[in-house]
């Protein structure tokens, strides 16, 4: 080929290459942007040195703020893990995406932001926690942690295939996220979730971290000593507080002292809890964490502390071990930053920081997140590219984690559908104040009954005040004036001053729930058990292996107590109905007390895998005329599911043909332990019954 021929060919190649999309690394620099979203579980704002230094320094978060737009007033719409991850997922509020609390498993056959990526040609990846109990869909590569994750050498999902590796859990979900990097088709644009379990209870420092914090002496929040005079009875009934509900062996590493903690009830717990956990540890992981805990446990024990005293270093020792955990996701936020950097990534890349919601870090005397009120309602955001966005703090837009779907949409320049309830901020990320902004954001919490017990409510926040109803089991209000009152600790709901500003809010309110389609809020509600007339209500019942206290189900004849569980399972009953036997067989003989002709019997038995609850492997039904000799009439098997199957209530029902029957007997064999793919794996499944119903 002549020479001139070969040039001419080479560049039609490089014309039909580009056009076909295969570009180069370089060229990568103008087209889609790369999109790395880092999300920490749990990440207060308090404790991000660019939005509060008092508590720590976080060099590389605030590196990435410095470079980028950090916003303060950055909103979730439900404070709490799985939820939260919902709706940045589907860019869609909880009612709508039904992922409406932590018991729910999210249903990944819905659309989401990473499936329409990945349509427009995206590589897409999720390392890290994931909590959504289904399997991740829409991902090229998955390596997750099963359920919450272990903070030492922590159990990982690779695509399907769980594996226990060696070392420390923000460290490790980092060395993931750069393999795959390293890894991956440069030729095309990628979309990374790093989210990273750290900070989340009960705050395990890395090894290099232990002693971090020792010597530092943290001041106590203005509302440490909070006494919710004024707010309502969620507020004062709650189980989050430090000085009640915080354990001294697993959440404050003083096994010696479990005892000292709590009510006898939660003692064992507490123990067991922590021994589990230092039971991951390799020899040397534990001998590095006994030489640095044992001194300063010896202090306290020594010191004998009580009431007050006791909560104030629970304080202190909360802060040390959540503040150094947050040392090692600045550290590995530097890492990543530092990556991209080094490949020339830097520039077409849009990083994201953020946190699936606030944290409470002693601020009304309190730990946790669920509540409207402002550290758990607020969450950290950051957003860094240079190309597109200036150096800045935005403080004035109310941005919610509803948005982040839309916005990497919009920047990926893929449509945004219709049914995304949430909005790009693409705009407010130019840093041209809009005029059309929202001026209101709309706030809804489910989980309730559950841990922490914080009651169900919703309710509305502007940029001045909030309007708060806990509509559920109680039916009370909360007002606050932020600007008057920033600690929100005088609700005011019921100044009657205050009755027009209330009323416009409640009438806003609506329209925001009309709007987002929250008209239907019953839906969700916990649901009665259903009381059940028939011929064994009344029976006596002998059991061959108790049940567990915990669920007793009516006490011991609460198999034939009349009373049986709501037909949509336990998640949304009030639990009362169920009797749990835990790793064992449910063996249960009915004594109708007098002979009688029946033509039914069948058995309740709840399938709730993300609690543990399997329905029993097999389910043997025998009658008895004197209770010796049992015939059997009938045998139901099941199989272990391989994945999350749904939750639901199974009736298993023996047609018996008119026979007179005083005894009936039911055997319900437990699968044992949790299977290989459940984040329980190894530990005791549950088997929980209602009621044996005899017609
Ligand atoms: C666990 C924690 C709670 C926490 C929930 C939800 N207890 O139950 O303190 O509120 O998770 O957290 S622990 O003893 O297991 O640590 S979330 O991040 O999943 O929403
Ligand atoms: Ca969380």
């Amino acid at each position: 080929m002549a020479n001139f021929t070969k040039f001419l060919v080479s560049i039609l190649m490089t014309f039909v290459l580009s056009s076909c999309g295969e570009t180069t690394e370089n060229s990568r620099n103008d087209g889609p942007p790369n999109i790395i979203f880092i999300m920490s579980d749990d990440h207060a704002y308090q404790a991000i040195s660019s939005y509060d230094g008092r508590l720590n320094q976080t060099p590389n978060i605030d590196r990435l703020a410095d470079e980028g737009m950090r916003f303060t007033q950055s909103f979730v719409t439900n404070s709490i893990c799985g939820p939260s991850r919902a709706v940045m997922l589907t860019g869609k509020y909880s009612h709508v995406n039904g992922h409406i609390d932590n018991n729910v498993a999210f249903d990944g056959s819905q659309q989401t932001f990473p499936k329409l990526l990945q349509k427009a040609g995206y590589q897409t990846a999720i390392v890290g926690k994931w909590h959504l109990k289904s399997e991740p869909t829409g991902f090229d590569y998955y390596n997750i942690l099963p359920g919450q994750g272990h903070y030492y050498n922590p159990d990982f999902i690779e695509n399907g295939e769980r594996k226990r590796i060696p070392g420390y859990v923000t460290d490790l979900t980092t060395d993931f996220a750069i393999n795959w990097l390293n890894d991956r088709d440069e030729n095309k644009p990628f979309c990374l979730l790093v989210h990273h379990k750290a900070p989340h209870r009960n705050w395990m420092p890395a090894p290099e971290y232990l002693n971090k914090y020792d010597d530092v002496e943290f001041p106590l929040p203005e509302t440490f000593f909070d006494n919710y005079e004024t707010r309502g009875s969620s507020a004062r009934e709650q189980t989050l507080s430090i000085g009640d509900d915080m354990q001294l062996a697993y959440d404050m590493k003083v096994p010696q002292l479990y005892r000292k903690t709590q009510p006898e009830s939660r003692q064992t717990a507490d123990s067991t809890a922590w021994g589990l956990i230092a039971g991951r540890m390799s020899e040397e992981q534990r001998s590095a964490w006994n030489k640095a805990y044992q001194p300063k446990n010896d202090e306290l024990i020594k010191a004998e502390l009580s009431g007050d005293d006791l909560t104030v270093w629970k304080y202190q020792r909360y802060m040390q071990d959540y503040l150094s955990c947050i040392a090692s996701v600045d550290d590995n936020v530097g890492r990543l930053m530092d990556y991209l950097e080094e490949r020339g990534l830097s520039e077409n890349t849009i990083i994201v920081y953020t946190s699936d919601q606030g944290f409470y870090l002693g601020e009304h005397g309190w730990f946790d997140k669920r509540f409207m009120y402002e550290q758990s309602l607020r969450t950290p955001l950051i957003v860094r590219y240079p190309k597109e966005i200036q150096a800045t703090v935005n403080e004035k837009d109310m941005v919610l984690n509803l948005d982040y779907a839309p916005t990497f949409l919009d920047y990926a320049g893929v449509d945004i559908p219709e049914d995304m309830q949430g909005t790009s901020l693409r705009k407010v990320l130019t840093s041209e104040t809009s005029e059309d902004w929202r001026e209101s954001i709309y706030y809804r919490y489910y989980e309730y009954p559950a841990v922490h017990a914080v009651k169900r409510h919703y309710g509305i926040r502007t940029d001045r005040y909030k309007l708060i109803h806990f509509y559920y089991d109680v039916d009370e209000w909360e007002f606050y004036d932020l600007q008057e009152d920033p600690m929100e600790i005088n609700n005011i709901y019921n100044d009657p001053n205050n009755a027009d500003l209330i009323q416009d809010l409640k009438n806003k309110l609506t329209a925001l729930q009309e709007q987002y389609q929250d008209t239907e809020g019953d839906l969700f509600l916990p649901q009665p058990d259903v009381e059940i007339d028939h011929l064994g209500k009344g029976g006596a019942v002998t059991l061959k292996n108790p049940f567990h206290p915990k669920y007793p189900g009516g006490g011991p004849d609460g198999l034939t107590n009349g009373l049986r569980g709501a037909d949509m399972g336990f998640l949304y009953s009030k639990y009362d109905a169920w009797q749990g036997f835990e790793g064992v067989d449910m063996e249960a003989v009915v004594d109708l007390k007098v002979s009688m002709e029946i033509s039914s019997i069948s058995c309740g038995f709840l399938q709730k895998n993300n609690a543990w609850i399997f329905l029993p492997k097999k389910i043997s039904v025998f009658t008895s005329t004197d209770g010796e000799e049992f015939k059997k009439l009938k045998e139901f098997k099941s199989s272990t599911p391989k994945k999350f199957a749904p939750d639901k209530r199974e009736e298993y029902t023996v047609e018996v043909k008119n026979k007179t029957v005083r005894y009936i007997k039911v055997i319900a064999e437990a699968i044992g332990n949790c299977p290989e793919w459940h984040p329980g794996a190894g530990g005791k499944a549950w088997v929980f019954a209602d009621e044996i119903i005899v017609k």
